[in-house]
């Protein structure tokens, strides 16, 4: 009786009440300490439970769908060349738990671009996975662009002088004005820097997605070449002329 009156103390910390009417009906052996209970939490567990609301929340950044209607590639005057574009993207970003920088997004080695022909779609492309802290938020530039000429170490040197700019307001808490203008013009000199080293830059965006109590909201911002079609807390759809081309892509966060 004694040890049921002392859990009866012990559960009353909780206040979820269904745990306390499951608990009554429990029969703990008097041999098993109290530690050991089977299904029941120890006494000492309800200060060192951190409540879930302060954990980091994991976000996924995925192009749920990518269409080409045109290519940056054109067929010469007599209709023979090849149409396809070498697709990747280039995704910089950051948050408070440390900063991204992915120079070339693609499918695994050796391929190290999404074929894509005039016409030709793909889906379920993972651009980020990462985690965002309670009250934080994350912010990623997103380009795409067709692989033409320019060589990988540029773009990795592109990516990573790009990630070292806009670090710190990449892991600042959120986004001020002027840091929105900066992440708006870092975006806009890493499109023209991939052309001038030799791709074709098609589109891309920006994107703030914020931890409030758990629940994740994104703020989406059409980056150069690119309309911005439709876009709520979770998902948006951009239109991209980039190089002479025409996409179309829907992302989400999940
Ligand atoms: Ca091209
Ligand atoms: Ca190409």
């Amino acid at each position: 009786m004694k040890l049921r009156i002392f859990l009866m103390i012990g559960l009353s910390l909780f206040s979820n009440t269904a745990v306390i009417v499951q608990a009554q009906g429990l029969k703990i052996p008097q041999n098993i300490p109290l530690e050991r209970a089977p299904n029941l939490p120890g006494p000492k567990i309800p200060g060192g439970i951190k409540p879930i609301e302060n954990r980091p929340k994991n976000v996924r950044l995925v192009v749920d769908e990518i269409h080409a209607h045109t290519t940056t590639e054109k067929t010469n005057f007599l209709g023979i060349g090849n149409t396809d574009d070498e697709l990747y993207f280039t995704v910089i970003g950051g948050s408070s738990k440390g900063i991204i920088n992915i120079p070339r997004l693609s499918p695994p080695p050796p391929q190290d671009y999404f074929s894509t022909p005039p016409g030709g779609t793909h889906n379920n492309i993972e651009l980020i996975q990462h985690q965002i802290e309670q009250g934080k938020s994350m912010k990623a530039i997103v380009t795409a662009a067709d692989q033409d000429n320019a060589q990988l170490p540029a773009i990795v040197d592109l990516a990573k002088g790009t990630a070292e700019a806009l670090g710190a307001i990449f892991i600042d808490a959120s986004l001020s004005a002027a840091a929105k203008e900066d992440l708006k013009n870092g975006a806009i000199k890493l499109f023209n820097s991939i052309g001038a080293n030799g791709d074709d830059p098609i589109g891309g965006f920006t994107v703030e997605v914020i931890n409030n109590n758990n629940t994740l909201k994104a703020t989406w911002t059409p980056g150069a070449a690119t309309q911005m079609l439709h876009s709520d807390d979770t998902s948006a759809t951009f239109k991209s002329n980039g190089s002479k081309s025409d996409y179309t892509y829907r992302v989400s966060i999940k």
